[in-house]
């Protein structure tokens, strides 16, 4: 028996300059002692039986650990065993003293010594038993311990996340702290090995390393590592989420640096992107944490806070929540945040607060929400942020007087003329919706004639669904005013999508809407649609029962259709028709 083992007051394992082989021989040696040891002790019978069994489940894990074949080079074990070691020593002296029945200490010192050594026999168990299940002692640790490339195969890749977990649970600080680091700089440099490392590594006690507070620089690592998990597929985000992730988040974003804040506001905005992970932010009380963090936070912060308050406001619960917390003038001033990613999450929150009730209507027009909308919809280059703020002034308009304060706007009419003509579809829609419902005076309509060509397109436009409804419908609106009419007669162009619409042969658009169209358009152009042929196709289309079609053919007809053919043409509309066209018209007529 080793002379230092003798003295129980040891601070730390001695620093041993034994190789791994040569430890692991005494350990092996020493264990074989205290097997035998263990059996003969005369006191704390029942104790040494537990600790026997823990000492034969040791045997046998570590021949284990000696029978693979790279065992020797694991740079764990280099302090693993010399702790095992020392643990062993400690407690071969114990069970010594116990042979007799009086001990130096007293009997319950005694007690807690073999308590205490029984307990690290047990940690050092888990922690062999996990480089074992880890499989790295299976690798030559030349591979495990080199960042594999994104060309390395996926076996290389498991062992080596398999390899940093090891070291991560059971190495010491230097251990964690290179661990993480490798890890951030695996997964910054292959997002899809998130999916790998969720499932390979632990989780729960990546976790876990959140509330470590004693070691700040391993907790902003452990925290990088969860919010690019978080981040970086469903799969890594349920993940995180599954083994309780969002509790400690919440509270560093309460309470952490501003750094681990940002992180953990990244976090949990993704953690929320699932609909069902929502209801937890509130019962882990969130909401408030978030809009203080909204208020106070740095720019980064408010862009990834106001995104997960934006996805939880789905929930009834949490909208109430957000009444409550008086959240709305936080958001409305978020609008004109310096951050484009603010501005598009909380545009897209108010837009979900607006559409739910008029009690969030009234608020967001009280706190002057609706000139900063105009302001951002002025501003804002990004379609999404666009679409999220004409929302909300869409919600907004089924206030009359608001309705007709933007009709009144000729700058907010003209930028839904833009939109309208360079927007993406969606964008395209929800202007043409509003074009339709606006109480626009002439003067305005007028002064957006330009547009006209852009909603004959999206009468033609197949999705999204009731776009050519809201297209048709802004069409004739616009024409109500004699000149626009004009205009829209002159342009050949349009007048001819207008009859191809018509024509009961294209199935693609729904014919209600043209006709609707060339109703509106009759008064001063009848001539021009005529020679368009208009009139046939309108026909055709009564006979088919198409909804508003008899009404426009009574007006192009004007009920004479006989001096119509007797006239010449062009005094209202002036003509460019090609004579072909009017001869057409008049074959099918016949
Ligand atoms: C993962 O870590 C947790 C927390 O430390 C621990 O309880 C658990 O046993 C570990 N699981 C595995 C498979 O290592
Ligand atoms: C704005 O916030 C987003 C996070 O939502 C971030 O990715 C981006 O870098 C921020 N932009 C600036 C200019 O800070
Ligand atoms: C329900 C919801 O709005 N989910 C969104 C939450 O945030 C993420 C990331 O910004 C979006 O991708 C989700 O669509």
């Amino acid at each position: 028996m080793p002379p230092a083992a003798a003295d129980p007051g040891a601070a730390s394992p001695p620093s041993t300059p034994l190789s791994v082989t040569q430890t692991t021989e005494l350990v092996k040696h020493i264990l074989s002692l205290l097997l035998i040891s263990c059996l003969s002790t005369k006191s704390f019978v029942g104790r040494f039986q537990v600790l026997y069994s823990r000492l034969t489940a040791l045997k046998s894990s570590l021949s284990e650990i000696t029978d693979s074949p790279h065992w020797s080079d694991n740079s764990l074990l280099d302090t693993l065993l010399p702790n095992l070691l020392y643990t062993l020593r400690r407690l071969l002296s114990l069970a010594d003293q116990c042979h007799g029945t009086s001990f130096p200490g007293g009997k319950l010192l005694m007690q807690s010594d073999l308590d205490m050594a029984s307990i690290s026999l047990s940690n050092h168990l888990h922690d062999l038993d996990l480089i074992l299940r880890s499989g790295v002692l299976r690798q030559s640790s030349a591979i495990v311990l080199s960042h594999p490339g994104p060309e390395s195969a996926r076996e290389d890749l498991v062992y080596y996340i398999r390899d940093l977990f090891a070291r991560l649970q059971i190495g010491g600080f230097e251990f964690k702290d290179k661990a993480l680091e490798s890890l951030i700089r695996l997964l910054s440099d292959d997002e899809k090995s998130a999916l790998l490392v969720a499932k390979e590594g632990n989780i729960t006690y990546l976790i876990q390393l959140l509330d470590c507070s004693d070691y700040p620089l391993i907790r902003k690592q452990a925290i990088t590592v969860v919010a690019i998990l978080a981040s970086a597929n469903d799969q890594s985000r349920k993940a995180v989420f599954e083994v309780g992730g969002l509790g400690p988040l919440l509270r560093i974003l309460e309470t952490g640096s501003l750094a681990l804040k940002e992180k953990a506001a990244m976090a949990i905005q993704s953690l929320t992107a699932d609909p069902e992970n929502a209801w937890a932010v509130s019962a882990y009380g969130g909401i408030p944490i978030l809009i203080e963090a909204c208020r106070c936070g740095s720019v980064l912060m408010q862009a990834y806070s106001v995104g997960a308050i934006r996805n939880v406001s789905i929930i009834e619960d949490i909208r109430n929540t957000l009444i409550d917390e008086n959240a709305l003038p936080l958001l409305i001033q978020l609008l004109v945040s310096s951050n484009a990613s603010a501005q598009e999450n909380a545009a897209n929150c108010l837009s979900v607060l607006a559409s739910s009730s008029d009690y969030f209507r009234t608020v967001i027009i009280q706190e002057k929400g609706l000139h900063r909308l105009l302001q951002l919809l002025h501003d804002s280059t990004s379609f999404d942020t666009l679409e999220h703020v004409l929302t909300v002034i869409h919600v907004l308009s089924s206030s009359d007087q608001i309705a007709r304060m933007l009709s009144s706007s000729i700058s907010f009419i003209i930028q839904l003329a833009e939109l309208i003509m360079n927007g993406n579809i969606v964008l395209q829609k929800i202007s043409a919706t509003l074009l339709s419902n606006l109480p626009i005076s002439d003067g305005n309509k007028r002064a957006i004639a330009g547009c006209m060509p852009q909603l004959v397109k999206l009468m033609e436009m197949p999705k999204p669904g009731g776009i050519q409804e809201v297209a048709s419908q802004a069409l004739v609106s616009m024409l109500t005013v004699r000149s626009n009419r004009k205009k829209f007669a002159r342009d050949e162009k349009s007048l001819m999508r207008l009859v191809q619409m018509l024509d009961a042969r294209n199935e693609l658009v729904c014919k209600q809407y043209p006709v609707a169209v060339v109703a509106a358009l009759t008064p001063g152009c009848r001539k021009r649609l005529l020679e368009a042929g208009a009139l046939a196709a309108v026909q055709r289309l009564a006979e088919m029962g198409v909804a508003g079609a008899k009404k426009a053919v009574q007006r192009l007809s004007g009920g004479r259709l006989k001096n119509i053919f007797g006239r010449s043409w062009g005094n209202n509309c002036e003509s460019y028709w090609p004579r072909q066209n009017s001869r057409s018209w008049g074959r099918s007529d016949h």
